[in-house]
């Protein structure tokens, strides 16, 4: 054990009434809703890059947090991976996330930033047999090292091509190894800052070529998991090319990966690409690309990837009815990429941050589940369709459009409009948020 969360309990489930804020009060794992785990439904994962390798910073200051674990060094990464491990511990998590920067220290050549990838993945394949928790996900991050500044899959250098894909060949091998059920992509600096020096055909080309090869080593390798693209619309590069779920589906039709690849959808990149949250799930979810989400929240003045903690029950509630309207999580989770305000400093608050947002999270889905078991909003839905379950609408459907213009005229045709009935849904949903 390391001394630095000396004083916090593991964190139980005590009830709305329960004593001190490092309790869980709407979080019972074991409570069952709609024949299921509440652990099973929300399959929690705690991010490494926001918990324990982020120091703080913003655009205009660096590092606020000081953590023992700061430096380069191998011992560095190990102190930082039992921290970790003593988190999900505590928390009970069943998951946890990282990308390849957030563990190891770079090395000095590809072949040493590899084998410091491999030894920590051993650190944690040991501490993963005696732990509960598991690999919802592994990526590399091909954004942050300067070598990427001008894109990874897409960048104008092929060598910058061939050192990412060698690189998201040892992730995925790490991410194989350690039992994950899933592998992310997210295209931090696939797209551009101006057109202007710009070979957009040429860019989208080579990333299509990069996904599919990240599929063909999936089936290589006998990986089982689920590869997933995040969707993002700009931050950092001015415009990324998977803007949102229905550019990354468009995409993945034209290079023929609809079938193999399916969506991390992160309600920040959904509020910063202007949509809802549900929207894009609901979206994925008709498409057949639906697979798991980062959960946090944007601020909705600043415009910009804030990555806070989950704090508003209706909105986490539309979300999960959306997903479990669908059926829930198959491979995907509900991975925290959320990061603490830079002024909360204390390891409790690390603590605090993931306690409230389990606890926001299960009343979410407890609400969805109620709204699901109720039905009136999906009977209301089906109401609203029900002409199209007449024979005639049905075959309208298979004519051509003179044969629909001959029918209107000789049967006169004359549409009735009708109410949406939006508010009396929106008072209906109020009762179970
Ligand atoms: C950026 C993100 C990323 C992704 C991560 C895995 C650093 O806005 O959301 O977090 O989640 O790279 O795809
Ligand atoms: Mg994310």
């Amino acid at each position: 054990m390391t001394a630095f969360f000396d004083g916090i309990a593991p964190v139980t489930y005590k009830g709305p009434d329960g004593d001190g804020d490092l309790a869980y009060r709407h979080y019972d794992p074991d409570r069952v809703v709609l024949g299921k785990r509440l652990e099973d439904h929300l399959r929690f994962a705690v991010a490494y890059w926001h918990s324990f390798a982020w120091q703080g910073g913003d655009p205009f200051g660096g590092q606020t947090f000081e953590r023992p674990w700061f430096g380069d060094t191998m011992e560095d990464a190990r102190l930082k991976a039992d921290v970790a491990f003593e988190l999900f511990d505590l928390l009970g998590v069943p998951f946890f996330c990282f990308h390849d920067a957030d563990v190891r220290p770079e090395g000095a050549s590809f072949a040493e930033t590899t084998r410091n990838l491999e030894e920590i993945v051993d650190v944690f394949a040991r501490k993963m047999e005696t732990s509960a928790t598991r690999l919802l996900w592994g990526t590399a991050n091909l954004f942050s090292h300067r070598r990427y500044m001008a894109g990874a899959a897409t960048n104008p250098d092929p060598e910058v091509f061939a050192y990412a894909a060698a690189t998201v060949k040892t992730c995925m091998d790490a991410t194989h190894r350690l039992g994950g059920e899933n592998y992310v992509l997210w295209g931090g600096r696939e797209g551009y800052e101006t057109l202007l020096n710009t070979d957009l055909k040429r860019e989208m080309d080579q990333m299509g070529r990069f996904l599919s090869m990240v599929v063909e080593y999936k089936h290589k390798i006998g990986f089982a998991g689920t590869i997933l693209v995040e969707p993002k619309p700009q931050e950092p590069t001015k415009h990324q090319y998977d803007h949102d779920v229905a550019t990354v589906y468009g995409f993945l039709k034209a290079y023929g990966l609809e079938g193999e690849v399916k969506v991390n959808i992160e309600q920040g990149h959904a509020i910063l690409a202007g949509h809802s949250f549900e929207h894009e799930i609901a979206l994925a979810t008709a498409l057949g690309v639906f697979g798991s989400i980062d959960m946090n929240r944007n601020d909705y003045q600043s415009g910009w990837d804030t990555d806070q903690f989950p704090n508003n029950v209706p909105e986490v509630a539309l979300a999960y009815y959306e997903i479990l309207k669908a059926g829930g999580f198959t491979t995907g989770g509900t991975n925290f990429d959320a990061k603490l305000r830079r002024q909360s400093l204390d390891p409790a608050d690390l603590v605090a941050a993931h306690v409230g947002a389990m606890d926001v999270c299960a009343r979410g889905l407890i609400a969805a589940a109620a709204m699901l078991a109720d039905g009136s909003l999906a009977e209301a839905v089906a109401a609203r369709y029900r002409g199209w379950q007449m024979p005639w609408a049905e075959r309208m459907l298979a004519s051509p459009l003179d044969a629909i213009a001959d029918l209107v005229a000789t049967e006169n045709v004359s549409p009735r409009p009708v109410s949406g009935q939006q508010e009396r849904l929106e008072n209906l949903v109020n009762r179970f948020v």
